[in-house]
């Protein structure tokens, strides 16, 4: 069954859901949705997105949204593909839940509020609030201290596997590198940067690179 993945490659979401695919070796079909002209927030969307947001996967009469929901329903449907992304025992799945977490409301907030901000709001006429951008710029960069501790113990965020964990900082990262500007509070950061280095190289993200290059 190929699975359907609304959304389009160059958003962050679903570029979490791409790689995890990818990881599991998943066949995918990508239908574009274009932000731009609102397609997310049109009625037929919302029947399969009520807050009109991508990603969405069908995976035949099945239908989810929530981008870190689907890549744990994914991982726990192909563990035997890759038993080690979501961790193999309670107390590993756990703390891979605890650092999903974190990227989701430490992590991914402060990235997205940057975004907004640096971005989408020049975008639309709109005017940056640049204290709102030092706050969150300060507050990611008490996140990342925290991140460098923990590479200093384990080779990732959970432990010494690669997990969910670190797949799901894979777009917030590659935003913050490139439009956002502020590669330097990664690259300033010896484990972060070792980390960002060896997590970008997998080949799954360099597929979702790949597709998403060739939409640019
Ligand atoms: N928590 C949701 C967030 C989804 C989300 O914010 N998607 C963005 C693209 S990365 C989007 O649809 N933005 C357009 C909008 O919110 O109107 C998830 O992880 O799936």
């Amino acid at each position: 069954m190929v699975v359907k993945v609304y959304g389009p490659i160059k958003a962050a979401c679903p570029q979490r859901v791409l790689a995890c695919l990818l990881e599991f070796g998943v066949e995918f079909e990508l239908i574009n949705v274009d932000l731009d002209s609102n397609e997310h927030k049109q009625p037929d969307f919302l029947l399969k997105q009520p807050f009109g947001q991508v990603p969405v996967v069908e995976d035949g009469d099945f239908r989810l949204f929530e981008s870190r929901a689907i890549i744990r329903y994914y991982a726990t449907k192909y563990a035997d593909k890759n038993p080690t992304l979501y961790g193999t025992t309670l107390e590993e799945k756990a703390l891979v839940d605890q650092w999903l977490e974190v990227e989701a409301h430490h992590f991914n907030d402060m990235v997205y509020t940057i975004v907004v901000q640096k971005l989408v709001i020049p975008k639309m006429g709109g005017k940056t609030e640049l204290a709102l951008v030092q706050n969150c710029e300060k507050k990611l960069e008490q996140v990342f201290d925290i991140y460098d501790q923990q590479l200093s113990k384990n080779s990732y965020l959970a432990g010494d596997q690669f997990t969910l964990a670190d797949l799901s900082h894979l777009p917030g990262i590659r935003y913050l590198m490139n439009e956002a500007g502020l590669g330097h509070m990664v690259r300033d950061k010896k484990n972060v940067n070792s980390w960002w280095n060896d997590i970008s190289s997998r080949l799954s993200w360099k597929k979702v690179m790949l597709l998403m290059d060739q939409v640019n």
